[in-house]
């Protein structure tokens, strides 16, 4: 199924010796292939071309496994990811424990190459491979009361460092309305790179929606509950008056203690100008899951 905002390639297209290409060789490739016109470049951006995979994997947020940002590159590596279940409940036809294995395998998994923007105002672009999460959705079955669907990170004590500090009350949790779940761009991303997804950014599955703050991204998802009331959203617990439920990327709504007007890409050097931030991340086709809402007071 080939869809405006995406290109057409399926897993089947990424050759293995597309792993071993550097960042410029993949994007020569995909311009051969024709699929440039096709990747989600926002308004005012010519290309998208993604961050280096060394950037992707070694400057991470998982607080689990500590806060620094080369921590989860150090210790996420001890979070065993097999076998992995995901256990799908609450308003929905078909709950359950699904095995990784079997949810995978009946989910058609795509490259799309995605900004995302971290509420502390760097971004990066990183080309995911995943399915949407609606397809995951539709295969469950939703019941027509559910409104939000609510997501659970894995609590491995024994294997994540990060949780015996109260940084956060883990179990890490993350929610979404069920149209911003429905919406195509979201996805439950398995890999990027081509390669399967390192611990350190959230293997072996885990929640890719372009156009929020980064934390919503949930990491190493364990449960996926369907609910007719607004889950509670890890951050937001931790400080409501600096982390909404929508988080929504809007250069006009600073943070309480900082600016979001702009932000830094990783990998542009101590030196490179700091680049405007978009609304919705440059995603102006979720605009409409947000009429008649007033996007300050809902932050
Ligand atoms: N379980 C869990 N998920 C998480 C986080 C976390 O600490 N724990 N950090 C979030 C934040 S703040 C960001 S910016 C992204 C970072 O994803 P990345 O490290 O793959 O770039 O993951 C999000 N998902
Ligand atoms: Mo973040």
């Amino acid at each position: 199924m080939s869809r405006r905002w995406t290109n057409d390639l399926t897993q089947d297209d990424v050759t293995p010796e597309g792993l071993f290409l550097n960042r410029r060789q993949l994007m020569a490739g995909a311009g051969a292939l024709g699929i440039a016109g096709g990747l989600a470049a926002p308004a005012g951006a010519e290309t998208l071309e993604p961050n280096a995979y060394e950037d992707i994997t070694n400057y991470c947020n998982y607080y689990e496994f500590g806060t620094g940002k080369d921590d989860p590159a150090k210790y996420a590596g001890a979070l065993t990811t097999e076998p992995w279940t995901v256990q799908i409940d609450g308003l929905v036809d078909k709950p359950g424990d699904y095995t990784l294995t079997d949810l995978v395998s009946q989910m058609d998994i795509e490259e799309r190459i995605y900004r995302f923007r971290c509420v502390e105002a760097w971004s990066m672009v990183v080309p995911w491979q995943g399915f949407e999460l609606a397809d995951l959705l539709d295969m469950v079955g939703v019941k027509p009361e559910a409104q939000y669907v609510a997501f659970e990170t894995a609590l491995r004590p024994d294997e994540m460092p990060g949780v015996k500090y109260p940084v956060l009350d883990w179990p890490y949790v993350e929610g979404l309305r069920l149209d911003e779940a429905r919406h195509p761009l979201t996805l439950l991303a398995t890999g990027l790179y081509g390669k399967p997804m390192l611990n350190q950014n959230g293997a072996p599955i885990r929640l890719v929606v372009p156009w929020k703050y980064g934390f919503k991204s949930i990491k190493s998802v364990v449960k996926i509950t369907l609910t007719d009331t607004q889950p509670p959203t890890s951050w937001n617990k931790a400080n409501a008056g600096e982390y909404g439920f929508y988080s929504n990327v809007n250069p006009t709504v600073d943070h309480p203690r900082w600016s979001q007007a702009t932000e830094r890409r990783l990998g542009g050097g101590l030196f490179a100008r700091r680049e405007p931030t978009l609304l919705f991340n440059g995603y102006d086709e979720v605009a409409g899951l947000y009429d008649g809402m007033d996007l300050v007071r809902n932050f």
